[in-house]
């Protein structure tokens, strides 16, 4: 596409102080190309910490999830709006965990999705297939209305980034071969094509994830339509994750 390589770092329910500060000074160290954007997504009670530590001329950071509406009585969530007001500037949404462990629907992410543009974040934006999904052939389905739900809720794509991640390679060591990863991402790129326009097929940028690791980081980075990764964990090793913010 026409944006910049995108590397996350989802680093999910992981880390101690001494872990993830650890992991700041790791990061610190190493360098990022400048064709390329890295965003760091710890959770929500390391995210003040790490915003403030992590070196802002290479990283961003990202929560992992925000609620669907804004402040309020809403016992245990997280605002877009708190969010944005602690200068966090990015969320993952439907996060395929989020979906099968927290029963998010496609139209639950999709509000999501909404509100947290509408309150300016930005947004990775997850979908992806099981491997029952795959095998019996409704991939294209599920990925379809996984998409469609969102594009029902949203028109403007420019603050997205579409994470695709294939549940059966979700830390499971089993990573998607850079052809299966192509062959679906450019699926992808025809679906908004089609469904939402020329334009924002061209610039939306679509990431890989699933069992991303500083081996098979750079086969999947030649291919075409991979702009970039949604890592787990890999990105809980500083050296590992700056090799991988360097595949492109
Ligand atoms: C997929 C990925 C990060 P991992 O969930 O979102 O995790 O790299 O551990 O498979």
């Amino acid at each position: 596409c026409d944006g910049k390589f995108f590397v996350g770092g989802n680093w999910k329910s992981n880390g101690t102080k001494s872990s993830v500060t650890k992991l700041v000074e790791e990061l610190n160290a190493g360098s990022v190309p400048s064709n390329t954007e890295v965003v760091c997504a710890p959770t929500f009670v390391h995210l003040p910490y790490v915003s403030e530590t992590l070196d802002a001329g290479k990283f961003q950071v990202s929560a992992q999830n925000c609620w669907v509406e804004g402040y309020g009585a809403y016992t245990g969530e997280i605002t877009a709006e708190a969010l944005g007001d602690m200068s966090v500037n990015w969320v993952i949404l439907g996060h395929s965990e989020r979906r099968a462990l927290n029963g998010e629907t496609n139209e639950f992410v999709a509000d999501k999705c909404k509100k947290a543009l509408d309150t300016g974040l930005s947004v990775i934006a997850c979908i992806g297939e099981t491997l029952e999904q795959r095998e019996s052939g409704k991939m294209f389905e599920v990925l379809d209305a996984q998409l469609a739900a969102i594009a029902g809720k949203i028109d403007d794509w420019s603050s997205v980034v579409v994470a695709y991640e294939p549940v059966w390679a979700i830390g499971t060591g089993v990573v998607a071969t850079p052809d299966q990863a192509q062959e679906v991402h450019a699926y992808l790129r025809k679906w908004f094509a089609d469904n939402v326009s020329p334009s924002v097929s061209k610039s939306l940028r679509v990431i890989y994830g699933g069992s991303v690791n500083a081996e098979n980081c750079s086969d999947l980075a030649t291919k075409e339509d991979v702009d970039g990764f949604l890592v787990g964990g890999a990105s809980l090793k500083g050296p590992d994750f700056l090799v991988i913010a360097n595949a492109f």
